[in-house]
């Protein structure tokens, strides 16, 4: 049996770069389900500035795909201290399928969680980063 070939170059052009792009984290969530991938603007996060978050994810172990719809809920935790931020981040979800959080910030330096709490048909899975903050 031939091997199919199937030309990869048109079809996923928002995976590829967030795959390649050195830019991108890669994050799998807790229970495995999907693959964040993510950089900040500007990367590393500041201390005591806003910044901004970009990030695509997509069903994990599925390299095949588009990026998904979901609903995405993005907190920033101090956990040693038990505080988060002082600001509520927006996101946005662009035309190629990414999500662009803004009105992030990180007011002390330090130990900070991010958490990325996707929903899908009311289930909801957390993916999250370290970030130590200097
Ligand atoms: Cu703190």
């Amino acid at each position: 049996m031939l091997p199919m070939l199937v030309s990869c170059a048109a079809t996923n052009k928002v995976e590829s770069e967030a795959t390649n792009d050195a830019r991108f984290n890669t994050l799998i969530s807790n229970d495995r389900t999907y693959r964040v991938q993510w950089h900040s603007l500007p990367d590393p996060i500041p201390l005591n500035e806003p910044f901004a978050l970009e990030l695509v994810i997509f069903e994990n172990g599925n390299d095949d795909q588009d990026p998904l719809r979901v609903e995405l809920a993005i907190d920033g935790r101090m956990p040693e201290h038990r505080h988060g931020m002082n600001v509520f981040p927006e996101v946005v979800r662009g035309a190629s399928g990414s999500y662009r959080v803004s009105n992030m910030l990180f007011h002390m330096p330090g130990y900070w969680q991010l958490h990325f709490d996707i929903t899908v048909d009311g289930v909801t899975e957390r993916a999250q980063a370290d970030v130590d903050l200097e």
